[in-house]
C-alpha cells in the first residue's frame, strides 16, 4: 500500500518535472533532440580540442545532413569568421581557424532550432570586432559589484584544484554567440589578482576556456607594484616600476601564453593611477603597454574618469583624453562607456566617440542592469546597444556612426574591440531574470555582427529559449522590443538622468541632495528642477557640453527646437509650460510618459499571463512574479517623480492619468538596504 501511494505520487509528479525548466541551459536547450548525427557523418581532418567540441555538438544535437569541417587558409580575411555552404549530400563549414568551424557549427544549430530554411545555404560570416569581451565585475571574495544573479561563478577558494562544471558550460555559452574574451575580475581591482597563487588559478580558467576560443584578461590595480612587492611607489616613470610590470608580464605569459591583456580603471572613483604621481593617463597606459607588447597583449584603458569639480561630469572624459590623442602606444585602446555619465536608461552618446582620431576606441556597455531594475525588471537591451552604435558622431562627416568608428571602418584601427559588463552569476539560470539571458545573448550577437536588428536577435533568442510557436514569439517579441522605452518612461523620460537613490541605484530619489557628500552623485545636480522648469542646461548658457559634439550636432543640441525630445532634459532646462511637439506642455508630457511606462508594464503582465500554456511552469511563474515587482516599482517611480516634480511645477497631474497611490513623504522615507557606495 505504501509503495502504491509512492507510485501514484511519482506518476503525478512526472509531468511537472518533465516540463519544469530551470533556465540553466540558456538558449542551448535542444528540447526536441535526442541524438545528433552519427560520427561517421562528420568529415574532418586533424584533431584539435576545438574540433572535438564541434564534433560533440554535432553528434549530440545536429539532426541534418552530413557535415564537413574544413580549415581553409584562403579565408584569412574572414578572421575567425566562416562560410557555410550546402551541397546535395552535406553541409560544408570552412574557416581559416578551428574556432571559426565551431562558430559555424553553432550557426547551423541555431538555424535548426529556429526552424530556418536549411536548403541551399550559402553563408559568409565575418565578425564586426576582433575582441568581443565580457567584463566581469567579480571580486576575489566572491561578491559581484552590481551583480544581481548571486555570487561569482569563479570559485577562487577552490581553484586551482577543484573545478566547477560551470566553467565549461559558461565557455560553451559564450562560444555559441561568438564571445571570445573575458575579463575575470572587477575594474575596482584587488592587487591580489596578480599574486602568484591567483595567477595559477587564472591559468586553470584560461586552460578550460581556450578550446572554446576564449582568451582571459585581467583588471589590474595601478598600485600593484607598491602594494604587492613594497616598491617605493607605482610611478609609471620609475624604472623599478616599469621593470616590475615587465617581470609580471613574463610571469603571466609563462603560465598563459595566449593571455589577452589588462583592463585598467585609473584615477576614477578613488582608484589609484598615474595622476597620483603627476603623470598622465598616457604615461600610465604606455608603461603597461610596453610590458605586454613583446607577448602580444593589449591594454584596455577606461575613459570613465570624473571628479567632483565644477565641470559638468558629462564633459570630463572628453577634456581629459582629447589632449592625449596620438600619445598612446599602438596596443592601447580607450574603453568608453556608451554615455558620458553612467549607463543611464537613456543618455546622449559620449562625445569622446570620434573625437580621438589617432587612438583606437571601444564601447563599454553594461549588460548587468545597475540602472534598469537589477534582475527584477524585464528590459531587453539590444535597442539601447543599437541606439548607441548607430549614433552618427559626424566626426568624419555624415555617416560616422559609433559602430564605424570602433569597428575599424573609419579609423583603420589595429585593434577593434567591444565590451560589456556581464550580468552572470551563480544563479541556476545564470542571470537572475530569465529574460536577462537575452541581454547576454544580444551583446554577443551584436559584437559579432552589429548590423543585426534588435528584432532578429530577439526572434532567435525567443525561439531557442522558449518555443518557436508564433502565437508565443510574436507577443513576447513585442514586449521585449518595447521594454527599454517602457523602462525609460517609468524611470527617466525625456532625457532625465541619474535620479536614482544613492548607493544601490534601484529606486527613485529625485529629492536626493547630498550637500555634505559628492554633489555630482546627487539627483538634484542632474535634474535641476525649480519653479521655472526642469533639466540640465548643457548649451552655451549652461555647461556648454553641446560644444563637444561635431557639427551639425552641436547646433542641433544647442537649439531646443531641434534637440530630439527624448533628450530634451539632458541638454536643456525646460520651462514647465514649454509646448512639446504633440501640443502638450512639458509638465503634461512628463506625466503622460510616466503613466505610459507604468501602463505598459501592466500590459506585459496581461500578455504574459495569457501565454501560460506555452511555457513550463517554473519559468512561467518566475517571470510572472518578477513582472509583479516591475509593475509595483513602476508605480513607485511614477508617484515619487511626479509628486516631487509637482512641488515645482505647481500644476495638477492631468486628470486622465492614473492617480498616485502613495504619499510623497512615505516614499521619501524608504531606505532600501542594498549596499554600495555612490
Ligand atoms: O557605474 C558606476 C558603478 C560602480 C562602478 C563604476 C565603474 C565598478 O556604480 O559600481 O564600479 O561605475 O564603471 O567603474
Amino acid at each position: 500500500m505504501q509503495n502504491f501511494k509512492a507510485y501514484i505520487l511519482i506518476f503525478l509528479l512526472i509531468p511537472f518535472s518533465l516540463f519544469a525548466e530551470d533556465g540553466s541551459q540558456l538558449w542551448l536547450r535542444f528540447p526536441n533532440v535526442k541524438n545528433g548525427i552519427s560520427a561517421d557523418k562528420i568529415i574532418s581532418k586533424g584533431n584539435n580540442p576545438t574540433i572535438e567540441i564541434a564534433k560533440y555538438e554535432l553528434t549530440n544535437f545536429w539532426q541534418g545532413q552530413a557535415v564537413e569541417l574544413r580549415t581553409d587558409k584562403t579565408l584569412k580575411n574572414l578572421k575567425d569568421g566562416y562560410t557555410i555552404k550546402s551541397s546535395s549530400d552535406k553541409i560544408i563549414i570552412s574557416s581559416n581557424k578551428e574556432i571559426g568551424l565551431l562558430y559555424g557549427v553553432y550557426h547551423i544549430l541555431q538555424l535548426q532550432e529556429t526552424k530556418s530554411n536549411l536548403e541551399n545555404i550559402n553563408i559568409t560570416e565575418k565578425p564586426s570586432y576582433d575582441v568581443r569581451i565580457l567584463n566581469h565585475w567579480d571580486n576575489l571574495d566572491g561578491t559581484i559589484e552590481r551583480g544581481y544573479a548571486g555570487h561569482s561563478l569563479w570559485k577562487w577558494e577552490d581553484l586551482p584544484n577543484k573545478i566547477s562544471p560551470r566553467y565549461k558550460e559558461y565557455a560553451r555559452a559564450n562560444a555559441s554567440i561568438g564571445i571570445n574574451s573575458v575579463v575575470l575580475n572587477n575594474v575596482n581591482a584587488s592587487p591580489n589578482i596578480l599574486r602568484k597563487d591567483y595567477l595559477e588559478k587564472v591559468k586553470i580558467l584560461a586552460d578550460i576556456f581556450r578550446p572554446y576560443g576564449i582568451k582571459v584578461y585581467l583588471s589590474v590595480n595601478f598600485s600593484s607594484p607598491k602594494v604587492l612587492d613594497g616598491l617605493e611607489n607605482s610611478d609609471p616613470l620609475n624604472k623599478n616600476v616599469q621593470n616590475w610590470w615587465k617581470g609580471k608580464a613574463s610571469e603571466i605569459y609563462k603560465l598563459i601564453p595566449d593571455f589577452g591583456g589588462f583592463l585598467v580603471k585609473a584615477n576614477s572613483e578613488g582608484q589609484p593611477g598615474p595622476q597620483d604621481y603627476g603623470r598622465t593617463h598616457a604615461d600610465g597606459a604606455n608603461m603597461m603597454a610596453d610590458a605586454l607588447k613583446p607577448f602580444g597583449g593589449i591594454i584596455m584603458w577606461r575613459a570613465f574618469v570624473y571628479s567632483p569639480s565644477k565641470e559638468d561630469r558629462a564633459k570630463q572624459a572628453y577634456l581629459e583624453f582629447v589632449p592625449l590623442d596620438g600619445k598612446f602606444r599602438d596596443n592601447v585602446i580607450i574603453q568608453i562607456k556608451n554615455g558620458p555619465i553612467d549607463f543611464q536608461p537613456r543618455e546622449a552618446f559620449n562625445p569622446l566617440f570620434g573625437a580621438l582620431k589617432k587612438t583606437p576606441e571601444m564601447v563599454e556597455f553594461q549588460i548587468t542592469q545597475e540602472y534598469l531594475g537589477f534582475s527584477n525588471h524585464l528590459v531587453y537591451l539590444a535597442p539601447l546597444f543599437k541606439e548607441n552604435l548607430d549614433s552618427d558622431t559626424y566626426s568624419f562627416g555624415k555617416g560616422s556612426t559609433i559602430a564605424k568608428i570602433t569597428d575599424g571602418t573609419l579609423m583603420k584601427n589595429k585593434i577593434t574591440a567591444i565590451s560589456a559588463v556581464a550580468n552572470i552569476g551563480e544563479d541556476t539560470n545564470w542571470t537572475g531574470h530569465h529574460f536577462a539571458q537575452a541581454n547576454w545573448y544580444a551583446f554577443g550577437r551584436l559584437a559579432w555582427n552589429h548590423d543585426l536588428s534588435s528584432e532578429q536577435i530577439a526572434d532567435e533568442w525567443i525561439k531557442m529559449t522558449f518555443t518557436d510557436d508564433q502565437d508565443f514569439v510574436k507577443p513576447v517579441k513585442e514586449i521585449m522590443l518595447s521594454s527599454r522605452e517602457t523602462a525609460v518612461d517609468y524611470m527617466m523620460p525625456l532625457g532625465l538622468h541619474h535620479i536614482f537613490a544613492s548607493g544601490h541605484h534601484y529606486g527613485p530619489e529625485p529629492w536626493g541632495d547630498y550637500k555634505n557628500g559628492r554633489p555630482d552623485w546627487s539627483p538634484v545636480y542632474y535634474h535641476k528642477a525649480d519653479a521655472n522648469g526642469v533639466g540640465f542646461d548643457r548649451t552655451k548658457t549652461g555647461s556648454n557640453a553641446v560644444s563637444l559634439y561635431f557639427p551639425p550636432l552641436n547646433e542641433t543640441y544647442e537649439n531646443i527646437k531641434t534637440t530630439p525630445e527624448n533628450l530634451i532634459l539632458w541638454f536643456h532646462h525646460v520651462p514647465w509650460n514649454y509646448k512639446m511637439k504633440d501640443g502638450k506642455t512639458l509638465w503634461e508630457e512628463l506625466c503622460f510618459k510616466y503613466d505610459t511606462g507604468m501602463k505598459n508594464v501592466r500590459d506585459y503582465q496581461k500578455t504574459w499571463d495569457k501565454l501560460q500554456t506555452y511555457v513550463d511552469e517554473d519559468r512561467f511563474k518566475s517571470v510572472q512574479s518578477r513582472l509583479k515587482i516591475q509593475a509595483k516599482d513602476a508605480v513607485w517611480w511614477k508617484d515619487a517623480c511626479l509628486l516631487y516634480f509637482q512641488k515645482f511645477s505647481k500644476q495638477p497631474i492631468p486628470y486622465d492619468i492614473e492617480r498616485p497611490v502613495h504619499e510623497l513623504e512615505d516614499l521619501e522615507k524608504i531606505k532600501l538596504n542594498m549596499g554600495h557606495h555612490n
